[in-house]
């Protein structure tokens, strides 16, 4: 199992200097650093492949994080939208292969923050994101990445919101790179047996986030870590856990995560260093 750490932890915007985040977590000895893809369309086929070569130089790999936004929704009753949705993610596919990226996850079958003001369709997105999804998805498998569909609790996504939700959708796809992802803090919303869950993915779990209830780092709370250990353990899962911890206020990330407090008050970069390392000390120990 390898161990990776999204660079969000330290950032208020879906976008950041990733060379800083590579060394840096380079250095507190992750595996992997997950980027947020909402900048590279912008970065020029130079910019991809410097910060390919940077990764391998730190012995980094990278893998992807995206919450589409609403004009990138692969679910949209809007033949417009979904023509823009398919558009984007050939092109971002392309990209990650540049990269040298193998997993992009996040809620890529719809979109996120789901604007709940508006009515929701979810028998027709459902059918519409199958369909597109498996469009999409046979593309990322020509380029080499597995399109992971991140299971949110309720209040950030409808369509799939369980582990049993995930794997009808991924098995209604049926394209081999389509998987289903998982992430700890959303399963704690939704899930009745988090290690059930976990093991009702077997052979179709391709990426995995961490952290706590709160959104703290891992081991500072009271998730069941060691039935995760355990289940991820019994399915094989052999790729990586990335943990997600969002402990800060502010920026866009602050807004769209819903953080309306200091989780850890007047914390310092270098303090959020040293419990990062300390996370993944803890992460390394309970699941493997
Ligand atoms: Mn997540």
């Amino acid at each position: 199992m390898k161990h990776g750490i999204y660079y969000a932890y330290w950032e208020d915007q879906w976008q950041a200097d990733y060379f800083k985040y590579v060394e840096k977590v380079a250095k507190l000895g992750f595996d992997c650093l997950e980027i947020a893809c909402s900048p590279l369309p912008g970065y020029t086929r130079q910019q991809l492949i410097d910060l390919k070569n940077a990764a391998a130089d730190h012995g980094i790999f990278l893998t992807a994080g995206h919450g589409p936004a609403a004009d990138q929704n692969l679910a949209s009753s809007d033949p417009a939208i979904q023509k823009n949705a398919k558009a984007f993610f050939i092109d971002l596919l392309k990209r990650l292969e540049i990269l040298d990226i193998h997993t992009i996850g996040g809620g890529i079958y719809s979109y996120w923050p789901v604007d709940y003001s508006k009515p929701i369709d979810k028998p027709g997105d459902w059918a519409r994101s199958v369909a597109n999804v498996r469009e999409v998805g046979k593309v990322a498998a020509d380029c080499g990445v597995d399109y992971c569909l991140e299971v949110l609790n309720r209040f950030e996504g409808y369509l799939l919101n369980t582990a049993a939700e995930g794997v009808k959708f991924v098995r209604e796809v049926d394209v081999p790179s389509v998987k289903v992802m998982l992430d700890t803090f959303h399963m704690n919303i939704e899930e009745d047996s988090i290690g059930g869950a976990i093991r009702s993915t077997k052979g179709l779990l391709g990426h995995f986030h961490t952290g706590e209830c709160n959104r703290r780092v891992p081991g500072r709370g009271r998730t069941p870590w060691a039935e995760i250990g355990a289940a991820l353990k019994e399915i094989g899962y052999d790729g990586c856990v990335v943990m997600e911890p969002f402990v800060r206020m502010g920026g866009k990330v602050g807004k769209d995560i819903k953080v309306w407090r200091e989780l850890e008050p007047g914390i310092t970069e270098e303090k959020m260093d040293a419990d990062a390392k300390e996370a993944l000390e803890f992460q390394r120990k309970v699941l493997g």
